[in-house]
């Protein structure tokens, strides 16, 4: 019976000495597997004297026994240190305050474009980019805006610094979007519809004006164009943008060195409780610039006045979003102030509004 006290010290020493479930388990195989050591062994007491088999029998029994519950001690042992392993490991402290996702919000000005450009994409207008630092003659001669005009002075328009001895006219940051349809009508031609949304600088700066601000201008061209069909495009932007089902455009004459006839647009508001609505009431919120397509602009972009014309307008992407938003200061759109963003910010998913329903 050496041979079995050797096998039973390195059994159990192998067990002790197993380092995970896996290695066990090979230790189970080798001794009680069905070729195992002790299976094996078992399988000689058929082919022993009956007196022999009295003896080895109940000794090779014990031994499978001791085995058996060696490996089952041993099985438990490693669980319970794995499972200890596992809760140092993923140890979490659940009286901690709650992390807060970090939020970002979207931008009223950005909400407010979005929405704009969704409601003009359903009525067939492309949206164009262009720089926003412009030549003066895309800035200006273009859109026949004369050399003397007030706009050109020095203190209305920011100027770009110009190299020593470079005397050709500086370029300028953009006053206005205009020029990015200008841009369009010489890429594309006539017929057009294109809006152009960005930002635009000019040098203002107090309780309603910001140096820099965004603009979103618009214009279609075509063989017979009219303002009939400006007023129709505007009333629907209007009721779509506003969520209302009726509104009231007044155009009153006015005058642009790009458009001839030109107009101002004021839509009829009710400013009663102090609470704006739009398409009621006896008051007139002036909301854009509009008129038709002066030729000599035409020309500029390269489409001939005497066969195509065209509507154009332009409005202040700030101003509509702060009188849908009901957002009191212009100024703080541009403060960067984490709790301002917070407050009148957008969340990701938050739809531009075209459920207004056009022609509907
Ligand atoms: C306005 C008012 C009236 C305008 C003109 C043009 C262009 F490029 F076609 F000539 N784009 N936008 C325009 C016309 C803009 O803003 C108050």
């Amino acid at each position: 019976m050496d041979d079995l006290d050797s096998l039973r010290g390195r059994t159990l020493a192998a067990i002790a000495g197993a380092s995970g479930e896996e290695a066990l388990e090979q230790v189970r195989v080798a001794a009680l597997g069905k070729k195992g050591e002790i299976s094996l062994r078992m399988r000689e007491l058929g082919r022993m004297s009956p007196e022999e088999r009295r003896s080895a029998g109940p000794v090779l029994n014990a031994l499978r026994d001791e085995i058996d519950a060696a490996l089952r001690a041993r099985r438990a042992a490693l669980a319970d240190a794995a499972l200890e392993a596992r809760l140092a490991a993923e140890w979490l402290d659940v009286t901690l305050p709650g992390r807060p996702r970090p939020r970002g919000t979207v931008h009223p000005v950005s909400q407010v474009t979005e929405e704009v450009t969704a409601i003009f994409a359903d009525m067939g207008f492309a949206v164009a980019e262009g720089p926003q630092v412009e030549s003066d003659w895309f800035n200006f001669d273009a859109l026949n805006i004369p050399p003397e005009h007030p706009a050109r002075q020095e203190h209305d328009t920011f100027f770009m610094a110009r190299a020593e001895g470079d005397n050709r006219p500086p370029h300028v940051l953009r006053t206005h979007t205009s020029p990015v349809q200008i841009r369009a009508m010489q890429a594309h031609g006539a017929p057009l519809r294109v809006i152009a949304p960005g930002r635009v600088y000019r040098m203002d700066m107090d309780l309603t004006h910001t140096p820099m601000f965004h603009q979103v201008e618009g214009l279609a061209i075509d063989r017979d164009i009219s303002m009939a069909q400006l007023k129709w495009t505007l009333e629907e932007f209007c009721r779509a943008f506003f969520e209302v089902d009726r509104v009231e455009l007044r155009f009153r004459a006015s005058h642009f060195p790009f458009t001839e006839p030109s107009a101002e647009v004021d839509l009829r508001c009710s400013w009663a409780g102090g609470q704006l609505k739009i398409g009621e009431g006896d008051d007139w919120l002036e909301i854009l610039g509009s008129g038709m397509i002066h030729p000599r602009v035409l020309e500029a972009g390269g489409i001939d006045p005497a066969r195509w014309q065209g509507f154009a307008f332009g409005m202040g992407i700030d101003r509509i979003a702060m009188l849908k938003y009901g957002i009191p200061d212009l100024r703080a759109f541009f403060e960067s102030d984490l709790r301002w963003l917070r407050h009148y910010g957008f969340g990701p998913l938050s739809a531009p509004a075209l459920h207004a329903s056009l022609g509907g």
